[in-house]
């Protein structure tokens, strides 16, 4: 794993022009995907230099959706990749209809990505939303058990878990593995929360009406911290959270975008939960 050290977050998101194509809102006819029915399901992928990993990732999440009858859309968000990744993922667009791409003009965050995504997502009128890296680590094979999770135990956000009976990481080196443990460990410290033992896993299921209550728009984080101010705020408005096991597969393509900024902004927002929960205590 190679960590960039590249600087993120210089211009708010909102003072950059985005650009947002989507075929499936373009008018066509005797497309059977965008006719399906049901609850209206989005996975929002955000993308940074994925091209190869996108390639083989569309048609798994497609061939999913087929074969369960899932009414399901994608939502990539691409932050000017250099590879070419917003190109495939308008190719697949346009063979799909089902696909959403939104192009970013900068690298603004993981956790910039999302919100961008989930507010696209909501505006479709999307009923269920998921979080997935678009590396493979997550696979697509899991999609119906976080559905069948969320109606089973009527959660409002369902998290795959690497560190739950059944669950597990692949082909991680051990400084990987240590990076996560100490920071699964601070954050349960920090936030105390008991419902999962994986705070930090970016592959989840909401509900849309839990973004909404959690106000996902006003949060603060813009990259990886994200995963956790979601968790915590999830938590604070009481709403239900379970999880499930997942296998982790390492990145057999690309490299790791977790940056110096995306750890000091984690340590920083633990330090200020925290400060927070212990005067919620005292007061
Ligand atoms: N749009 C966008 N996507 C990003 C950004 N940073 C990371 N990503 C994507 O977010 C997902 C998770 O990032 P990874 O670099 O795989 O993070 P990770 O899984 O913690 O690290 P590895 O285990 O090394 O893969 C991937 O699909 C990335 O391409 C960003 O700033 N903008
Ligand atoms: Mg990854």
């Amino acid at each position: 794993m190679t960590i960039m050290s590249k600087g993120i977050y210089e211009l708010p998101e909102s003072a950059r022009f985005v650009k947002i194509s989507s075929v499936s809102l373009e008018k066509q006819s005797g497309n059977d995907k965008t006719k399906r029915t049901g609850e209206k399901i989005a996975i929002v992928l955000p993308t940074y230099n994925e091209r190869k990993n996108l390639q083989l990732l569309i048609p798994g999440i497609e061939d999913i959706f087929d074969r369960y009858g899932i009414n399901g859309h994608l939502i990539i968000v691409d932050d000017k990749s250099m590879d070419g990744t917003a190109d495939i993922a308008i190719r697949f667009a346009r063979a799909y209809r089902n696909i959403t791409v939104i192009q970013r003009p900068g690298k603004l965050g993981l956790g910039s990505a999302y919100r961008f995504g989930f507010k696209q997502a909501l505006k479709m009128g999307m009923d269920l939303i998921f979080e997935m890296d678009a590396d493979l680590s997550h696979r697509p094979s899991y999609i119906p058990k976080f559905i069948a999770c969320l109606k089973k135990y009527d959660a409002d956000l369902v998290i795959g878990s690497r560190y739950c009976k059944r669950g597990s990481t692949e082909n991680w080196p051990f400084l990987r593995k240590l990076i996560s443990f100490g920071a699964n460990f601070f954050t349960h410290i920090a936030l105390g929360v008991s419902q999962t033992r994986d705070m930090t896993s970016g592959f989840r299921i909401y509900k849309a009406k839990t973004l909404q209550a959690i106000d996902y728009n006003a949060l603060t984080t813009n990259g990886y911290a994200w995963q956790i101010e979601t968790l915590y705020r999830t938590k604070l408005v009481r709403h239900k959270i379970r999880e499930i096991p997942i296998i982790f597969h390492e990145r057999e393509f690309g490299l790791s975008k977790l940056g110096r900024d995306d750890v000091k902004e984690f340590v920083f927002f633990l330090f200020k939960a925290f400060l927070y929960r212990i005067s919620r205590v005292l007061r």
